[in-house]
């Protein structure tokens, strides 16, 4: 395994923040609520929130209950998650992230159902976008890195999803960029009423959007995303390839891939052999993608095995992470003069003359 890979800024588009906790501070807080745990130690409550081998989307999904109910509808936990989550990302060498979440899976009340078992309480999805703003902004000043957010539709709960993008649409001042689609694609494939409404209305009002298609679910699921809902990204999309004429299509267009190896490893959506995955296509094509963490909590995984993992069995040179790196900021989900901030920083960082073509 190699050392250290691609040790220049780092731009990353998919991580959910629910899937980025430390274990320390599951373990703390359990501790300050009295919440019992199935586990005394850090270590040994790792070993039950990782996925040790590859698994299912489906598997992978009931991981995140092992914990959710430590951090949800608990103000100081959540505004701690998403300042701890900014100096991680700091670490790894990140200058700009887009971190997603759902705010109805970490709220207690006015959600419908309470999620993880808990208790009604008295913090709302909308206020749990106003903590985790501020705890990004905190980190933000703190580790000097520029975090957005991006908050998630659920393809379960469609009945949420027009509330999410209400909350997108107020807080789209407060670093609140644009909606998502996550959950399980396998066993709820069609995109519901609740899920079109909202995209519609994040379409009318300028929100940027993206959706998780084709991780294991079939190219119609991509299809759909792009020609319905109206997607500027698709999270993974591995399963597009198995449509050529909508991949010639989605290469022609300059779709981005927000593409994820460890995750895509671990959740089972493509052949564990790295040397016969899908990103050896996309990269072949001069697609434009970036690499991500998904989840590292759940993964035990950081930026660093994505891009380790790639270049060890796929053959990725530096010249690919720089370009991979500046499509990524070319397809971010700032206003066009943050945008070019952005790809400004990556120019000079990777010694590049400013636009140079890729
Ligand atoms: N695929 C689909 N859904 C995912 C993934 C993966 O990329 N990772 C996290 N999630 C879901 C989890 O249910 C999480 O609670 C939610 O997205 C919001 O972050
Ligand atoms: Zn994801």
């Amino acid at each position: 395994m190699s050392e250290q890979v691609f040790n220049k800024p780092k731009v990353e588009l998919h991580v959910h923040l629910d899937g980025a906790f430390r274990v320390q501070t599951i373990m703390d807080i359990a501790k300050r609520r009295g919440i019992r745990l199935p586990a005394d130690t850090t270590e040994e409550m790792a070993e039950y929130i990782i996925l040790q081998k590859p698994a299912t989307l489906t598997e992978f999904i009931g991981k995140f209950a092992v914990y959710m109910h430590v951090i949800a509808g608990d103000r100081e936990a959540i505004k701690r998650i998403a300042y701890e989550f900014v100096e991680d990302k700091a670490k790894e060498g990140v200058i700009y992230i887009e971190v997603r979440y759902s705010p109805h899976l970490m709220a207690n009340t006015q959600v419908d159902p309470i999620p993880w078992n808990q208790e009604v309480g008295d913090v709302s999805p909308d206020e749990v976008v106003q903590l985790v703003n501020q705890g990004l902004s905190e980190g933000e000043r703190a580790f000097n890195i520029k975090a957005r957010s991006i908050l998630c539709c659920m393809r379960h709960m469609p009945s949420w999803s027009m509330e999410v993008v209400e909350l997108c649409k107020k807080y789209r001042k407060e670093g609140v960029v644009g909606i998502d689609l996550a959950g399980d694609e396998s066993l709820n494939c069609e995109a519901q009423t609740g899920h079109t409404q909202a995209y519609e209305e994040a379409l009318r009002c300028g929100i940027h959007r993206t959706v998780h298609a084709g991780e294991v679910g079939p190219p119609s699921v991509v299809q759909e995303a792009v020609e319905v809902l109206k997607a500027e990204r698709i999270g993974h999309g591995y399963r597009t390839i198995e449509d050529q004429n909508l991949y010639k299509k989605l290469l022609a267009q300059n779709m981005h891939f927000e593409l994820c190896p460890v995750s895509s490893k671990l959740t089972g959506a493509c052949d564990p052999d790295f040397t016969k995955h899908p990103i050896i296509r996309f990269r072949k094509d001069r697609a434009n993608y970036s690499l991500n963490t998904d989840d590292p909590l759940i993964f035990n995984s950081t930026l660093q095995l994505d891009y380790s993992t790639v270049q060890d069995y796929m053959g990725f040179t530096e010249e690919e992470f720089k370009r991979l790196n500046i499509n990524s900021a070319q397809s971010c989900f700032l206003p066009d003069k943050e945008k070019m901030d952005l790809l400004h920083k990556l120019y000079e960082a990777y010694g590049m003359v400013q636009d140079t073509a890729f």
